[in-house]
């Protein structure tokens, strides 16, 4: 395996990601600024998530109001099995929601972790930004604000993600978390609205049938998500307990702040990672960036993690391979 170098980085992996960088920013305006609104997700429910994340943005709604609607989508839909209703329980059998959202502009970020019986914790950290003078909720603390925000509790659990838990629990053999890592994925959306505003939002249900009460690194402000409106904004899927450790999003935001583009931000982390320890080449991680030109970048370590990511742009709506920094 090679590691990424800086001056191969041009004519190798995922030319599809480097070249959709390249061409975003061929497309900023002459005063610095994108053409229009900037969508970025992970993974293929990005898609659908960026979709109406512009539809909100266009019917008059904030650059929040798009990033929470469009991350309600994977949220409401049971077949993404590590987001909201359906999201793989913990290994008790619970759904433990984790989210946040960051508006870059006021510097403030709302979360929430471990949240249960409530769909869209992306929503419900949403309202702790605007609603309370706190960042994060946890637990019953967190279920009990949702309840007094009118949101409706139910059951998280779908029959297929309950039939996944009770195969888990029945194979003797099976993987916990007291030895590594297993099943999991999220959505995390970083957005520009061309007029100099960001916003970063995540939301997950973690990693599947984790010990009950583990927090991972989506709904940590600098981890799972940062924005700031000076510079731009990050976000991060793959294994939290791993990037946790490297506050991923807040390193990449000031990695743009001290002058790289976004997608070299998002590869200067994972050199961080793997320069701090070389394990961490076979890590889960995966990273999105977007700065406030609507300029984006999309990294992840290695082949066996390849993150896919959605780019909303100037109407198109395309799923794309990040780069890698591993070269195998
Ligand atoms: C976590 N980072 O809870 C999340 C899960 C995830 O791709 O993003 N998986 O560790």
């Amino acid at each position: 395996m090679e590691p990424y170098d800086r001056r191969d980085f041009m004519k190798t992996v995922a030319g599809t990601a480097v070249f959709t960088a390249w061409e975003g920013a061929r497309e900023a305006r002459a005063d610095g600024h994108a053409a229009g609104p900037v969508f970025l997700s992970t993974w293929a429910w990005g898609v659908p998530a960026n979709a109406r994340a512009a539809e909100v943005l266009n019917a008059g709604g904030s650059l929040l109001d798009a990033v929470e609607k469009g991350i309600n989508v994977p949220e409401n839909d049971p077949n993404v099995t590590s987001v909201g209703y359906g999201g793989l329980p913990n290994a008790e059998g619970v759904v433990e929601l984790d989210a946040a959202i960051m508006d870059g502009t006021r510097h403030r970020a709302g979360a929430v972790c471990s949240l249960h019986m409530i769909k869209n914790p992306i929503s419900v950290a949403r309202l702790i930004m605007d609603k309370t003078r706190h960042t994060t909720l946890a637990g019953e603390g967190a279920f009990q604000f949702a309840l007094k925000m009118g949101f409706e509790p139910q059951t998280l659990l779908t029959p297929q993600s309950l039939q996944k838990w009770l195969d888990w629990k029945a194979d003797p053999h099976h993987k916990t978390f007291w030895l590594g890592p297993e099943n999991h994925d999220t959505i995390g959306m970083v957005a520009a609205d061309g007029k100099g505003r960001v916003v970063a939002g995540c939301s997950t249900s973690g990693l599947a049938f984790k010990i009950p009460g583990r927090v991972g690194d989506s709904p940590l402000v600098g981890c799972g998500v940062y924005a700031d409106g000076n510079v731009g904004a990050a976000s991060a899927t793959g294994d939290g307990d791993l990037m946790t450790n490297y506050c991923t999003s807040i390193s990449i935001v000031h990695y743009m702040a001290r002058g790289a583009s976004p997608q070299d931000a998002c590869m200067e982390l994972l050199k961080h990672m793997a320069k701090t320890d070389p394990q961490n080449q076979q890590g889960q991680v995966g990273v999105i960036a977007i700065n406030k030109h609507g300029k984006v970048g999309a990294a992840c370590m290695n082949q066996a993690f390849q993150l896919k990511y959605a780019l909303w742009q100037n109407g198109e709506n395309q799923l794309l391979e990040a780069v890698r920094f591993v070269n195998s």
